[in-house]
């Protein structure tokens, strides 16, 4: 063995957690094959995966090619919302988010939806459309005719998005979307039964943000969704994962013991976790790239070594896979312009030091079988 090598990657790994800050992170080291990120993760039978746009996997070749490289599992970022693939009220179109299982097949790569309901990415028609006489009928017609389209194919299903919002005031969490006002409280029940009739194989996910910190409001918000997961389970509602969204900010608080007694608790109700949208933004962070690189780093280190040693958390994606093109760059743009260091790849598909801190989280990982 190459002491030099070995050296290296020890140093590697300790400078990815954050023991030595020195080390510059060498970005032409291999992270091909069996040095991949699906490598890693496929060896601990653990899915990681990212969020895709179906016309940069056909157009973008370099994009592609990493995609298909590191990662096990894929996510439509946009091309399953209802905006995307039912675009008039009698007519749907499946081709896009078609061309992202057709790619992930090509490549071995599982594939997981999102979403089936959401108050967010509604199509133009919804609002002349959709009233409280017709809102459940829709509902449960829409999630027949998606659900059913890919039944059998896909490995889960963000089933519900986003339903909490404390600061709506409601005793139960429950944000005042278009579905609660027009379809009533247990339009998530009904989400859920229509997906589990539609297609029973895959694995039903309740998805939201807000819940990572321990700060009081998500405290509160996990308390919430516990009462809200623990309500669906008393009433046999068929519900098997929680989606933590993981959307943070490096150079502010980091996850601390709430989040990991909240995935305690929803082990102990049978549930698994997965993280579902995880980007770290370095918006808040000033200094060179190398200090951005190193507090995004550390940040995605402590994030999953943390998750990543609890039983049940069995898949992570991030929302992206480079720094070119997500939508951080859009949401908390940097004051100097630059483009976000927030994901496993640079503009440049040059990988960042998270990649390496990603990787090295996975080597600590409990086993899974798949
Ligand atoms: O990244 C997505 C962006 O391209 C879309 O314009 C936006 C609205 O549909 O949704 C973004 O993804 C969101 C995800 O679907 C749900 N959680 C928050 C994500 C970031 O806003």
């Amino acid at each position: 063995m190459n002491f030099r090598a070995t050296r290296r990657g020890f140093l590697q790994r300790a400078a990815c957690m954050g023991l030595v800050s020195f080390l510059p992170l060498r970005a032409e080291e291999n992270i091909s094959g069996a040095n991949s990120l699906r490598a890693y993760a496929d060896a601990r039978g653990l899915l990681i995966g990212c969020a895709v746009a179906p016309e940069k996997l056909r157009d973008e070749a370099q994009y592609a090619h990493t995609v298909a490289e590191q990662e096990n599992l894929l996510v439509a970022e946009n091309a399953m919302k209802w905006h995307a693939v039912h675009p008039a009220p009698d007519k749907y179109d499946f081709a896009p988010a078609d061309s992202i299982l057709a790619f992930a097949d090509a490549h071995r790569q599982r594939v997981r939806g999102h979403n089936l309901c959401w108050h967010e990415g509604l199509p133009d028609w919804f609002q002349s459309i959709v009233t409280k006489n017709n809102a459940r009928q829709i509902l449960t017609e829409h999630i027949r005719a998606v659900a059913g389209h890919f039944a059998g194919k896909l490995h889960s299903w963000d089933v519900v998005n986003e339903a909490l919002n404390l600061k709506d005031g409601r005793p139960d969490g429950l944000r005042k979307s278009p579905w609660l006002e027009l379809a009533g409280p247990d339009y998530i029940d009904l989400a859920f039964h229509t997906a589990r009739e539609a297609d029973p194989r895959a694995q039903l996910a309740y998805n939201d943000y807000g819940i990572e910190l321990d700060y009081p409001e998500d405290a509160l918000k996990r308390e919430k969704l516990l009462d809200m997961v623990r309500g669906m389970k008393k009433r046999n509602v068929p519900i098997d994962a929680v989606g933590i969204q993981s959307h943070l900010t490096a150079g502010v608080k980091a996850p601390g013991d709430g989040l990991r007694e909240f995935v305690r608790k929803l082990h102990d109700m049978g549930l698994q976790v997965f993280i579902t949208e995880l980007d770290i933004s370095d918006h808040k962070v000033q200094g060179t790239m190398a200090e951005r690189d190193a507090a995004v780093a550390h940040l995605y280190g402590d994030y999953l070594r943390t998750m990543l040693a609890e039983p049940n958390v069995t898949a992570v994606l991030t929302w992206g896979i480079t720094g070119k093109y997500t939508w951080l760059n859009h949401q908390n743009p940097r004051s100097d312009g630059q483009p976000q260091r927030c994901l496993p790849f640079d503009a440049e598909y040059k990988p960042t030091p998270a990649f390496f801190a990603v990787r090295n989280a996975l080597t600590g990982a409990s086993q899974h079988l798949l």
